[in-house]
């Protein structure tokens, strides 16, 4: 009796934890948008003095009599978006408050809403205009967004944000990760105007159990009564209208003849939506995605998930990918490599990352940081978990590349923990019914000689199985892994969702000497045999495609903070292992199957 109360306590704690709905207006790209990225002022604020001295007031001295100890227009500037870690010298490892600023000029007009959307700000954003606080925002990848048609001036107005990257046991992530913690505003900062009803939102995809059959959904906002609403391809001649009921909700279904969206083949359709003064266009692909026993099965037909893990890296100079540019480095690695599928660890990239993979043909697995441990029975974290979740599932959910949502990496099982992803995979389903939930998990035990099985409860509530294992690199040497079998409990698709080793590129030896291109690669080619005895493997994404930073990598000479496990260096360089991989995943492509 007595071990059941903090059971009850948590779960009564935790049925309050429901985010509000998302306030989010997808697809940036598609609406009427002045863009407040370059130089903004920056004041480095380390012992957070900002709050108190009302740096959001950018006030000046009234007269040289008058007392402020701080000024914007003195402070530097650090470029939007980007991480200030790689802007200067002496912010690289800085964790702390920085307060950016900057005007930008405005022509307000009548009957036109304006909204202030920021793409992420590493970790804690707290936003001003002209003096007045308009909201926080907690999460460092997932976009937020404040209505400011009030408030925004005629002429000039002054924008103030401070940006918080200190870490916290209460947050998502806590206090320890393997990657850096870039601060700043990482992601886009733009205004965004609206007519007074707008399309908010849409969700249009084929229709579950079909391929011929479009379903979904379109949410307008400020609307009083029933509207019309229209949705067109004009490729293949199809025109709908359909009405939104009293919350200006309309839902849709109807037949269509289309090509699918695959990796080999990414079609997308200009997709028009519009609704009285607001007409909104996307580029829309249109797949079915489900599991059949242990498979994982793409339009209709089994596939196996050639993947490779990655972080949201910029190639060759080091800090958070900024550019299109970059985005295209990464992801054209991952098809060089041989990949129809990259898991995006561990936590959400920017949008524009995604919707190339939806160009050129990658599926994508789409991860919030849940990352090892946090605070698993406070419900404020699982609200900000959820938030996470929530506002990728709404920014990237017309996204055919997307096939996964996962909720988590490598976490601690326990009640409270199992509980907690429980309760977001019912909260991820209820958003997103169409797409296959996972986890990465790395909880086993052995089973019969030499044969390991999976060992998470987690599973019951995941449609795949992610399993993280480092044979031959944490643990046993790379040959033994030849030996070792895996099963799991589950009847459901597993996919390797790491393993690897640290290599220097260039670095060379023996293949038992750590560290080494030669280690590197003799563990792909051991593991490459182990995974290949696994019946239930639809899928592998090891870790990972290129090196990255990380503070808990301290080994001078060779990590220099820098974790080596890519099969590509940060200057492109292509290891042995890279190879390795790319012979297999040619191999498969070949026979089509594993
Ligand atoms: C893991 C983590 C990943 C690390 C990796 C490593 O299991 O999921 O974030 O970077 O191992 O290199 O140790």
């Amino acid at each position: 009796m007595r071990s059941l109360i903090p059971l009850l306590l948590f779960s009564t704690a935790l049925a309050f934890a429901t985010p509000a709905p998302s306030n989010l207006i997808t697809n940036l790209a598609g609406r009427t948008r002045l863009n407040l990225d370059g130089n903004w002022n920056a004041i480095v604020d380390p012992y957070e003095i900002g709050l108190g001295s009302r740096f959001y007031e950018n006030r000046k001295p009234k007269d040289k009599s008058d007392l402020v100890e701080y000024a914007f227009d003195a402070a530097g500037t650090l470029r939007v978006p980007g991480d200030w870690n790689t802007q200067r010298d002496t912010l690289l490892f800085y964790e702390g408050a920085v307060w950016y600023q900057r005007y930008f000029s405005y022509h307000k007009r009548g009957q036109i809403r304006t909204f202030l959307h920021f793409g992420a700000a590493n970790y804690l954003a707290r936003v001003y205009l002209n003096g007045e606080k308009l909201g926080e925002h907690e999460g460092g990848f997932t976009p937020f967004i404040f209505e400011v048609t009030s408030r925004v001036l005629e002429g000039q107005n002054s924008l103030v944000v401070e940006v918080s990257d200190v870490r916290r046991p209460d947050a998502v992530p806590a206090m320890s990760t393997d990657w850096w913690n870039y601060g700043g505003l990482t992601r886009s900062v733009d205004l965004l105007e609206a007519p007074e009803t707008f399309v908010q939102d849409y969700f249009l995809q084929l229709a579950k159990g079909t391929s011929d059959q479009l379903a979904g959904w379109v949410q307008l906002n400020g609307v009083r009564e029933p509207q019309t609403v229209s949705v067109e391809i004009p490729e293949i001649g199809l025109k709908k209208s359909v009405s939104t009921d009293a919350n200006g909700r309309a839902e849709l279904r109807f037949p269509a003849k289309l090509t699918l969206w695959s990796p080999e083949d990414p079609k997308l359709y200009r997709v028009v939506i519009s609704s009285g003064a607001d007409t909104v266009e996307d580029q829309l692909g249109f797949r079915t995605i489900e599991t059949r026993g242990t498979q994982i099965i793409l339009n209709g037909k089994p596939v196996f998930l050639r993947g490779i893990s990655l972080h949201e890296e910029a190639p060759f100079r080091g800090g958070r990918i900024v550019s299109e540019e970059e985005n295209r480095t990464l992801l054209e690695w991952a098809k060089e490599l041989g990949c129809n599928f990259v898991r995006l660890a561990h936590y959400p990239y920017n949008e524009e990352m995604v919707r190339l993979a939806d160009r050129i043909g990658l599926l994508i697995w789409e991860e919030v940081p849940v990352y090892w441990d946090i605070a698993w029975l406070n419900a404020a974290t699982l609200e900000n978990a959820e938030a996470q979740l929530r506002d990728i599932i709404t920014r990237d959910h017309d996204r055919a590349s997307i096939v996964l949502w996962s909720l988590s990496n490598e976490t601690p099982p326990g009640p409270a923990r199992t509980e907690f992803l429980r309760t977001m995979a019912e909260f991820a389903r209820n958003l997103d019914p169409s797409r296959l939930l996972t986890s990465a998990m790395n909880h086993t035990r052995p089973a019969g000689t030499n044969t390991r099985s999976l060992d998470d409860p987690l599973g019951e509530y995941l449609d795949v199985l992610g399993l993280n294992e480092y044979v031959g690199w944490y643990e046993h040497r790379p040959e033994e892994a030849d030996a070792i079998r895996w099963t799991s409990p589950y009847q459901k698709p597993l996919i390797m969702s790491e393993f690897g080793a640290g290599a220097v590129y260039g670095k060379h030896g023996d293949a038992g000497t750590r560290f080494t291109e030669e280690y590197q690669s003799n563990l792909f080619e051991h593991q490459i045999s182990m995974l290949r005895q696994i019946p239930s493997l639809a899928g592998m994404s090891p870790w990972l495609l290129m090196d990255f930073r990380s503070p808990r990598r301290p080994l001078a000479g060779i990590q220099d903070f820098h974790n080596r496990k890519g099969l590509i260096s940060d200057r492109g360089e292509r290891k042995q292992a890279f190879y390795v991989l790319q012979k297999f995943y040619g191999e498969l492509a070949k026979s089509g199957s594993h």
